[in-house]
């Protein structure tokens, strides 16, 4: 101890400084922290306290207060970071039982009564200050509470540890190092009052830092801090100027935090928080939607019935009866799982049945089932090229694509959007022994319609491998897809697809060459290393081919019915344009997005707000997607209810 203050006294040429932050909105609390450091850290203290004021989960403050005073370097005593203990428990009373047992060990004899009176320190910024047998309170402000303040853990002074990351862990055991050494403290209990934060604990000079699981409920605002001694009145005083005026700093600290934290898990799960508090505040945060019903124009949510304009489930297959009947029927006969990789146990009957069904769907020669869209454009990707190919991608192609160009080590060259231009210029300046054209045929987020005659010509006249992504276009813009729609005999290498969509099953496919074929089942690795589509998925496929081939009624009805949505629209002033079920209605700015489509799910319409990344940022939209079973009048409702909602907040 003696000699780290000989330390600071040397270096007195530096100062040394206290910087306190607070933050609040109105008379709300938000965050608070407090940092001791030498005068050139200054800067560095100040830009974390700030990040950290702005990003906490309490909300964004109103204002931030920042105090930075001279400490003089004399007064500063140091003290060793109390030894931790770690108590597990399972409920919160049983966290608080084992208070209560170290309480009585330290001779206090009411330890539930001490307890019940955190009911009062839930809306106080310091502790309670209580005398341990008589449970007289000591506090000269006791809306306010006493605040232990001016103390740190020794490590920042020396080293710039980045320590904006709200650590409860670190300021709570500094702080209770700093309460165990003052004069007659006998204990302090602490509960956070952060919603989240469960773990507490209960501190001493003679018991360390006990840290305990758990002793609230997870949501629970309620938290507080008692600190108990022994004293008099004048000696409560003292304590109470020890408390709050002298400064402190505590090592060890880091020490006692990787004895407990192995060191990985903290940095990440603490990085992890940092992630998910920054995309909230951007509103950017997702959650999921439970839904208790069939994916159709009505769902059930909560109970209560919604008009859904958010699926993928076009042609209403999903729910269709005899496709259903058909999934019964296979697992009656082939059971659920499968048990096996395709190369191994796991292909049945029906995934040889529904191959050659798509192969002759799609023209090919043969077909390969994935188990989703998302692999077999992985798959096919990765597997296809190499890290001597080159790739050239349209800069709104999906993630799947994306993931699998760039599993693939080629190099990726990405043109712009849908412009053939850009990309014939591409083609002419990346020359390489292998090159690959690869694009969605309808575009996920904008439901735009790639130009494909164009496109397939420029593959065919630079020699190019060209994939088509057609998850969004088979049985939509036209029963096979877009050949079909474009009316034209030139077909990519391969074609992939999905089952989840049109076809309302699930899985995905490659129909290609049978050289390709074979390729790709001897080497994509999200084929081979995935337990095989149940039978069921490929006879639910199976039929729903079959109908789409008998009656394309379904598909006509769905384009009526994106016709009649966008003139709606359309009367009502909001431009829209599609000839895909993807109907984009671009509102900009991801707050305002999220305004309005919760206006509209309180109104009982699920359109969801598409954000960055899945869009650039500040392209946030509604992405309306229409099935063939929207009646006239549901989509008339809805347009005007989505037109009202978008005026409502301009
Ligand atoms: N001095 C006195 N009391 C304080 C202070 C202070 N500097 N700061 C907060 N309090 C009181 C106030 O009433 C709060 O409502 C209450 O304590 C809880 O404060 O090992 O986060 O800042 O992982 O919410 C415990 C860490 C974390 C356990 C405690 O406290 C662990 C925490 P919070
Ligand atoms: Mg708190």
């Amino acid at each position: 101890m003696f000699l780290l203050r000989a330390n600071f006294m040397s270096e007195n040429s530096e100062k040394i400084f206290a910087v306190k932050m607070r933050a609040n909105s109105g008379k709300k609390h938000i965050s608070g922290a407090e940092r001791i450091v030498f005068e050139g850290s200054i800067p560095q203290t100040v830009k974390e306290l700030l990040d950290r004021a702005s990003l906490h989960e309490n909300g964004s403050p109103e204002e931030i207060h920042l105090k930075i005073e001279t400490i003089n370097p004399k007064e500063i005593q140091t003290f060793q970071a109390l030894p931790v203990k770690e108590e597990k428990v399972k409920t919160a009373s049983e966290g608080l039982q084992k208070i209560g047992e170290i309480l009585e060990q330290l001779g206090v004899s009411s330890p539930e009564k001490i307890l019940e009176l955190f009911k009062e320190t839930y809306s106080m910024r310091g502790a309670m200050l209580l005398h341990a047998d008589t449970l007289v309170r000591f506090e000269p402000d006791k809306e306010r509470g006493v605040r232990a303040t001016y103390m740190d853990s020794s490590e920042s002074l020396t080293k710039t540890l980045p320590r904006s990351k709200k650590n409860h862990f670190i300021e709570a055991l500094v702080l209770a190092t700093k309460v165990a050494n003052a004069p007659g403290i006998i204990a302090e209990i602490c509960i956070s009052d952060d919603p989240g934060y469960v773990t507490g604990y209960i501190a001493g000079k003679n018991i360390g830092y006990v840290r305990i699981s758990k002793l609230k409920e997870f949501g629970s605002p309620l938290g507080g801090r008692i600190f108990l001694f022994r004293g008099n009145k004048e000696e409560a005083s003292s304590l109470i100027e020890f408390l709050e005026r002298a400064p402190i700093l505590v090592t060890q600290v880091e020490e006692r935090f990787r004895e407990i934290f192995p060191v990985l898990n903290t940095n990440v799960s603490e990085s992890l928080s940092e992630k998910l508090s920054s995309l909230r505040k951007n509103h950017l945060l997702r959650s999921l939607l439970t839904i208790e019903s069939p994916s159709m124009p009505k769902i059930l949510v909560n109970q209560k019935s919604l008009l859904l304009f958010s699926s993928n489930n076009y042609l209403g297959f999903a729910n269709e009866r005899e496709i259903k009947e058909a999934a019964h029927k296979a697992i009656d006969n082939y059971g659920f799982g499968t048990g096996g990789s395709r190369l191994t146990t796991g292909t049945q009957t029906p995934h040889i049945e529904l191959e050659s069904k798509l192969a002759q769907f799609k023209g090919t020669e043969g077909a390969l089932l994935f188990n989703s869209g998302y692999a077999a454009n992985v798959g096919v990707l990765s597997s296809l090229a190499d890290s001597e190919s080159i790739i050239f991608s349209d800069a709104l192609n999906h993630a799947s694509i994306i993931d699998g160009a760039r599993l693939s080590r080629a190099k990726i060259v990405v043109y712009k959007h849908n412009d053939m231009d850009d990309l014939e210029k591409m083609i002419l300046t990346h020359p390489a022994e292998k090159r690959f054209l690869v694009s969605d045929a309808v575009f996920s987020m904008d439901g735009d319609i790639l130009r494909y005659p164009k496109w397939i010509s420029l593959a065919q006249k630079y020699g190019l491998f060209s994939i088509v992504d057609e998850a969004h276009s088979t049985g939509v813009i036209s029963v096979h897809g877009i050949t079909e729609y474009f009316k034209t005999d030139k077909k990519p290498d391969v074609m992939i697809g999905t089952l989840s969509k049109a076809l309302g099953s699930e899985g995905g496919f490659a129909a290609t060459s049978s050289l390709v074929k074979e390729y790709l089942l001897n080497s994509a690795r999200s084929f081979i290393f995935s337990t095989a589509l149940p039978a069921a998925s490929s006879a639910a496929a199976l039929a729903a081919l079959r109908m789409l081939e008998q009656n394309d009624e379904r598909v006509r009805r769905l384009k009526k019915n994106i016709r009649f949505f966008c003139s709606a629209l359309g009367a009502r002033e909001l431009n829209v344009h599609s000839e895909s079920a993807i109907i984009p209605i671009e509102v900009k700015s991801e707050a305002r997005a999220l305004k309005i489509s919760s206006k509209l799910l309180s109104e009982g319409i699920f359109i969801p707000a598409i954000r960055y990344p899945t869009v650039p940022k500040g392209a946030a939209r509604l992405r309306a997607s229409l099935m063939a079973l929207h009646t006239e009048e549901e989509l008339a409702y809805a347009a005007e209810k989505i037109a009202k909602a978008c005026e409502a907040f301009p």
